[in-house]
Formats: structure tokens, sequence, C-alpha cells
């Protein structure tokens, strides 16, 4: 009885998904835009932002140890004038530069607290535990975590990397009820581009092209070896560049943070390199044994783990033998062979 109908359906039907054809392909090819063009586009957002925006910062540095939290951005209204206990970001940010798929970017740092562990910095490829609260230009926040999370910096947005190693971070202390905290970590916020951050990639709650802000505490950080051949990925990179695919000693297309036989002679890297492992039971004695030795320059030491079976703690020294002394370590000289 509704066979008219039914008819009439399948025709709409059928006209829509004709006259939806075209919008979906061109939804599709919407190309992504000039990162140059953008750039330009997302620094006159981010100086708007930050000679109207500004932080409550007699607060926090009458503060002896502040938290993330206690950083509260305001919006300087039109005709506001500045509060007295506040300074504008524009005056209390670094502007600092970086390049990035070959389109040089500026972002911005408000630094509250460097971290107090002065030898101890992520590297752009290294692991970092952290706090964090992201928002957009607006103040919407679109992620936080208020309790410790781990990151690689290898997987994350370049913001991210190139921020991360410029700050130290704290101390960690196991309390006597068995909790941990951490004191003097690096904390401040980052102002970051699109370019820096997700681009064209829409993420839950980012629009692309997304200028970023990000509050952090850098709490702790851990030297990555990605490809487990005993090398640290820092020395198995351009550091210097941020750059992860620069080095492929043995060009085979696969580069030598994620290649474990990096110079192509059969025999895995983690073969040519001497290792000795140092155990204690406790973290502060293998800290105590690992300072007491003298390290030659072709000698690392590697992060420190705690093997929960054994519940004891481990650290390789590691050894860049040169057999023939042509100045190329084994594990990156073709012509040795292995130290078995
Ligand atoms: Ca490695
Ligand atoms: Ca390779
Ligand atoms: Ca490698
Ligand atoms: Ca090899």
């Amino acid at each position: 009885m509704n066979y008219k109908y039914n008819i009439l359906f399948i025709c709409a039907l059928i006209i829509s998904v004709i006259s939806c054809s075209p919008d979906d392909d061109s939804i599709v090819s919407v190309p992504e835009k000039d990162r140059t063009e953008q750039q330009v586009v997302d620094s006159d957002t981010l100086v708007a932002y930050l000679n109207t925006h500004y932080y409550n910062s007699t607060e926090v540095s009458a503060l002896a140890d502040p938290s993330m939290a206690d950083v509260i951005i305001t919006e300087l209204l039109e005709g506001e004038t500045l509060p007295t206990d506040a300074t504008l970001l524009m005056s209390a940010v670094e502007t600092k530069t970086t390049t990035f798929k070959d389109v040089e970017y500026e972002y911005y740092i408000l630094r509250i607290n460097q971290g107090t562990t002065t030898e101890q910095s992520p590297r752009f490829c290294d692991k970092v535990r952290v706090k964090y609260a992201g928002s957009l230009m607006d103040g919407v926040e679109f992620d936080e975590s208020s309790t410790p999370v781990n990151f690689d910096l290898v997987s994350v947005i370049p913001g991210w990397s190139r921020v991360m190693p410029q700050f130290n971070v704290g101390t960690f202390i196991t309390n006597s009820d068995g909790t941990v905290s951490y004191d003097g970590y690096g904390m401040g916020v980052m102002f970051l581009p699109s370019g820096l951050g997700y681009f064209a990639v829409p993420k839950t709650g980012i629009p692309v092209y997304s200028n970023l802000v990000f509050k952090f505490e850098l709490l702790q950080t851990e030297t990555m070896d990605h490809d487990f051949d005993n090398i640290p990925s820092y020395m198995e990179v351009i550091e210097i560049d941020y750059d992860l695919y620069g080095k492929d000693t043995d060009e085979d297309l696969v580069v030598d943070f994620i290649d474990t036989d990096d110079d192509g002679d059969g025999t895995l890297t983690k073969y040519e390199v001497d290792v000795e492992t140092y155990t204690e039971d406790t973290r502060a004695a293998l800290e105590t044994s690992l300072a007491a030795l003298e390290l030659d320059a072709n000698q690392l030491i590697s992060p420190i783990k705690y093997n929960a079976s054994r519940n004891k703690f481990s650290a390789n020294l590691i050894t860049l033998v040169d057999t023939n002394e042509n100045g190329i370590p084994n594990y990156l000289d073709d012509t040795e062979q292995s130290l078995e």
C-alpha cells in the first residue's frame, strides 16, 4: 500500500546519494593548508593572545613550590587595567624559534620553575613523566592529567619534544607510607602554534589549525633505547635538529634508532658493544656503585631498571668497542665482526 511512497523514497535516496557524492569527494580532497602561511596566521593569534592575557605572578612567586594549578591565566578585557599583582603574558614569556618540516616557528614559554635536578633534562627522544593541562586560545580545556602520566616524546606533538628538554626534572621522594611525591620539578606553560601541535589533524575537542596552551609539571625523565640495541636513542638521531630520521648508517632505509643492526653487517648492534651489568638490592646502593665508576669517553650507563620478580635494581655499563682503532665503533663499522 505504500508502494508509491517507497518508490519516491528510493528515488529521493538515489538522488541524495548522487548529489552528495561530489560534496564527499570535495571533503576528502581538501588540501592541507600551507605551513608557512598558517604559521603567519598562528603567530598573529598567539601574539594577540599574549598581549591580552595575564597571570597571577605575585601570588605564584610567593609560593615556595608552586604547582601548575596555581598558575591562573586570565583575559584582560578591553578597557580594563592590568591588576597590580599580575603580569601580562607577553612581558613574562620567552620567545623561542625552531624549524619543523622546513618552516621556522615561533613559540613561547612561561618559565615558572626551571626544576632543581640540573643535570637531568629529557632529550627530545626520551620518555617523560608529567602532569599537564591543555587548552585552546579561548581557555577551553581539551585534556588534562592531574596524576602523573608517561609520554615518549617521539610520539607526541613537536612542541612538547622542544619544550621539555628546556626544563629539569625534580626530586623523586618515596614517602614512609609507600606513596611517592615529587619536589622541585620543572614547571611552566607553553604556547604553541598549530604547526607544533596537531596542525591539520582533528582531535577530540581540538579543531584543526588550533594553537595550544599547555601547563605542565616535568616530574621525571628516562633515556630511551627504542630498538633495545644498547645504544641510547639520542646517539642514534640528530639531536640538535630534533631529527629522528637523519641517521641511517647502512642506508637500508631503517633509521638507526629503530635499526637493530646499524651497520648492516649481519651482526646485531647489541652484540657489537660490550655490556657489563651492575645489580643491587636498592636503587640508592646501585646509584652509589655507578657513581664510583670512572667512565672512559666510549662508555655510558643505561637507565636503572627495576626487576620486580627478583626485587633487584640493575643498570648496564656499555662500552663502544673499536677493535681496529679506526675511530668507528664496531657497531657502526661493517668491517668489524662480533665480539663473541
Ligand atoms: Ca638504540
Ligand atoms: Ca639502517
Ligand atoms: Ca640502532
Ligand atoms: Ca652490526
